[in-house]
């Protein structure tokens, strides 16, 4: 018999990728019973284990606040000291090969406020397990590569939970005396931990159906309160397209009867995609043109997608340990990111996701919480969901898929499909499938994985007219990040075009591998200088410097024929004129107005596409292009360039604004760009100084048939002070205070309001009797976006941080993972003046001193003042 003591070491505060091991025991087979009541639930687990190889090591049963009620082994209740507790896990020694282990334990899911394991939620009992929350509910080894076939049996109160879902199929069900049912599901892919799910409660369906491929019927529902049945319909919609689209663009087909989603208004994140039942943030699912904006309509249809395409990329091809998370993640948002372009405007979705990239994920990685795609050490993996693992490793598929095409991708997603169906697998085994299936190298293209950080290309082109010949210089650079003070040279796609200033079009665009530090280019047949077009489509997720003038931009942003480098020339324009600007430079709107004025009323361009074009960047982009930031100088530029453009087009945003006026409301891509545009209009319209700016914003407000504009009103609105400020936010939370969903947005608005008395505004809110932190949603709609408004949050007076800093320390004791989420734009200090630096990093240090910090929150302080 293995000795007691031999059993593992206690975890470890920091995990290293390079310590993985195999499991010491699997788990082919797992019955759990559970006795569901919101104040004292009884989980019976049965598992069948089995010794992996030869080693004399206990077993190991990972358990998060458990106490162990009863355990036996093979039938046989265990004494005193035939097992024993190991921080929170169970170590049971086990002579033989194969063993049936039994565990009873009681868990309080009416008190479980972490949101992880079991708990309740507006009267429902539901569960998240994905990291590490499996062992909040039973004892077992709580790690990916354990694939394990699962029977459920649940048993509630009929009345109370008329519905009882688990994953996989449901297989029998019956009644009970005293009020009492019961069902049981069993599910026939074997899955690891993570994705194991149920759900209880008295929930309406919207069911429909979905005819495979292959010509099977799988039943779908979505399960959501009785009341918000009517607003499921979006979300069945994509769905339905999900499906069908993975079967067309990769031939993955749903492989159970059933596949139920259930909305739930406590959650953590997004969404979940267990087996069979994803488990929904309420915002991701309801959708009715009354509380959802264009943006949240978008949200639910690529995170409905997201989760399905999961079923594949995640679930039937998983995860070997959590250092492979990109594996999963990285994949499927770069499936469902194809699958929205499909569905709607390629052009628009680029942009929109290379604005996400660069909001979070380059300024992820230009701080002290940089990490590579596939990191080397984590101290709690929840902090590790994180912009690099998803945004950033979508962008490595993305060039994977460029550089081999389309047919040789699918041909290596097949591969990779074949290949490791039913295993837990690596990214490294995702690249080698992609090198053999797709027929390349990508021994240097390795190193995206490895080292953190955004590479700097600087491109400069220069002409010799004797020769007729240009010349493209490109150099990289990758800056220092945490534990990486060198970086190898990337393999960087560059897709870009050379065009003529007299014809205004190109000879069309070529692949630039950039593979060294330094390359050159040369290009002939060039009687005149050509203007450079380049990282096209945003190919590779760098940053470019060039020394294009403001004449070779504005020509650019009216001729280049790839939408995303237009968009960027027109973006890169009045970037220079603002950091210009700070820098205390005179303001050369002239060149921004031609090219806003060109690009609105060209004919070929849709509103969609406009209204993102003539957009002034964000505070907070502005401030990523300065080595310290200046909020305040930042605000002045960007306000007083948004006057310049207000005032001097005037006429067109009035004419814009009463064009777009919607008639009747649809979702079609022309209705959306209208709004898109007339909300842009009204922004500048306002931002003019017009007599009438705060009256056409109320009347847009308070005629409204949809929320995108409604709300757009009322941010417009926000922004300023007027009369019609105060009653537009009495009026919205009168109408909305019992809709949670809707009433978050009027959370936001105020926080995210450019606004000189933000600060105090959500000190205020943080008092007001519909705040509350036990509701994740709630929290980021207040403190997520003050975070993120960089002028507010960055206050000089200090006021901003420690309001931040209190709800993080409050929301600690409650939800670690969320209080988590709150620290990075603190660790964010280096970028900024002495004072607010001073300031933010006393905030900091405040938390840390807090008694009894939870990992979560200490990983990510303790990073961010390193
Ligand atoms: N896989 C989940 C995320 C789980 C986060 C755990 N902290 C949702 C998703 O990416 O689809
Ligand atoms: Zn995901």
């Amino acid at each position: 018999m293995a000795d007691i003591q031999s059993a593992n070491a206690p975890a470890p505060l920091v995990v290293r990728r390079q310590d993985y091991r195999p499991p010491d025991w699997l788990v082919p087979e797992i019955e759990l019973d559970f006795l569901l009541d919101p104040a004292c639930t009884t989980v019976r687990a049965r598992l069948s284990v089995s010794r992996n190889g030869a080693h004399d090591r206990a077993l190991r049963l990972d358990g998060d606040e458990l106490t162990p009620v009863e355990v036996k082994v093979d039938g046989r209740p265990l004494g005193s000291g035939e097992s024993k507790m190991d921080g929170g896990a169970l170590i049971i020694p086990l002579s033989g090969g194969v063993h049936q282990v039994e565990t009873l334990v009681e868990l309080a899911p009416e008190h479980n406020s972490k949101l992880m394991g079991l708990y309740a939620s507006g009267g429902l009992l539901c569960t998240q397990c994905e990291a590490e929350g499996f062992r909040r509910i039973t004892f077992f080894p709580d790690r990916p590569d354990i694939l394990s076939r699962y029977s459920v049996r649940m048993e509630a109160d009929k009345t109370r939970y008329p519905i009882l879902l688990s994953n996989g199929d449901p297989v029998a069900q019956g009644e009970l005396s005293g009020g009492r049912h019961w069902a049981r599901w069993t599910d026939p892919y074997p899955k690891p931990c993570y994705l194991f799910a149920l759900v209880a409660g008295d929930l309406a369906c919207n069911s429909d159906s979905f005819v495979t491929m292959s010509g099977r019927e799988v039943k779908l529902g979505i399960w959501v309160k009785e009341a918000d049945l009517s607003r499921t319909g979006h979300a069945m919609q994509a769905l339905k397209n999900s499906m069908a689209w993975d079967e067309r663009v990769y031939g993955r087909e749903y492989d159970l009867d059933v596949f139920n989603i259930v909305a739930v208004a406590d959650f953590n994140f997004g969404a979940m995609e267990n087996k069979g039942l994803n488990i929904f943030n309420s915002r991701y699912i309801l959708a009715d043109p009354e509380t959802a904006t264009d943006a949240d309509y978008d949200g639910v249809e690529g995170v409905v997608a997201h989760e399905y395409f999961h079923n594949w990329s995640g679930n039937r091809v998983t995860c070997r340990d959590w250092f492979q998370l990109s594996l999963k993640e990285g994949f499927t948002v770069f499936r469902d990111q194809n699958f929205s372009a499909d569905m709607g405007s390629e052009a628009v979705k680029r942009i929109e996701d290379v604005r996400v990239l660069r909001a979070a994920q380059f300024q992820e990685d230009a701080g002290p919480l940089a990490h590579p795609v596939r990191p080397e050490s984590y101290m709690e993996i929840s902090n590790f969901y994180t912009a690099t693992i998803y945004n950033k490793g979508a962008e490595l598929i993305r060039m994977i898929a460029l550089m081999l095409g389309p047919d040789r991708f699918r041909a290596a997603t097949d591969l990779y499909f074949k290949r490791h169906d039913g295993e837990a697998a690596t990214c490294e085994d995702f690249v080698r499938a992609m090198e053999e299936g797709g027929g390349v190298d990508l021994t240097q293209f390795r190193r995206w994985y490895e080292q953190a950080g955004t590479p700097h290309v600087r491109a400069s082109l220069t002409h010799d007219p004797v020769t007729q010949t240009a010349e493209l210089l490109l150099e990289q650079n990758t800056p220092p990040t945490p534990g990486q003070p060198e970086k190898l040279p990337f393999a960087l796609p560059l897709r870009t075009a050379l065009f003529d200033r007299g014809s205004g079009g190109s000879a069309g665009e070529m692949l630039l591998m950039l593979t060294q530090k330094q390359q050159r280019f040369t290009f002939k047949g060039f009687a005149v200088a050509p203007i450079l077009s380049i990282n096209r489509g945003f190919s590779a997720p760098v940053i470019v410097e060039t020394d294009r003038s403001q004449a070779d931009l504005a020509f650019l942003s009216a001729h280049d024929d790839d939408p995303f480098a237009r968009y960027e020339a027109m973006q890169q324009l009045m970037v220079n004129a603002l950091v210009g600007h700070v820098a205390g430079q005179a303001l050369d709107a002239a060149a921004i107005i031609t090219a806003i004025r060109d690009t609105v009323t060209d004919p070929h361009l849709d509103g969609a596409f406009i209204a993102e074009a003539i957009r002034l960047p964000s505070e907070a982009y502005l401030g990523d292009q300065m080595v310290q930031v200046d909020p305040d100088a930042i605000h002045e530029a960007r306000d007083a360039l948004q006057g310049r453009i207000g005032r001097e087009l005037e006429s067109l945003w009035r004419e814009l604004h009463v064009r777009n006026r919607a008639n009747g409301f649809s979702l079609s891509p022309a209705a959306k760009g209208a709004r898109k545009l007339r909300n842009g209009a009204l922004v500048y319209l306002v931002a003019s100084g017009a007599a009438d700016g705060a009256a056409l914003a109320f009347s847009q407000f308070d005629e409204a048939d949809n929320m995108t504009e409604r709300q757009s009103a009322l941010a417009t609105l926000a922004n300023g002070r007027s009369e019609e400020r105060e009653a537009a936010l009495d009026i919205f939370y009168n109408r909305y205070r019992d809709d949670p969903l809707t009433l978050d947005k009027w959370f936001q608005t105020q926080a995210f309001a450019s606004h000189p008395d933000t600060v105090d505004l959500v000190e205020e809110l943080g008092r007001h009797p519909d705040f509350t932190l036990a509701n994740p949603n709630r929290v980021r709609s207040l403190f997520g976006a003050f975070a993120g408004n960089q002028w507010a949050f960055h206050h000089r007076s200090g006021k901003g941080y420690r309001l931040v800093a209190d709800c993080i320390i409050a929301l600690d004791k409650l939800n670690p993972q969320t209080a988590a989420r709150l620290v990075p734009p603190l660790g964010r200090w280096r970028r900024f003046d002495e004072g607010r630096a001073g300031l933010m990093r006393s905030e900091l240090q405040r938390i840390l001193g807090q008694p009894g910090l939870s990992k979560d929150v200490t990983e990510q302080v303790s990073k961010s003042l390193d």
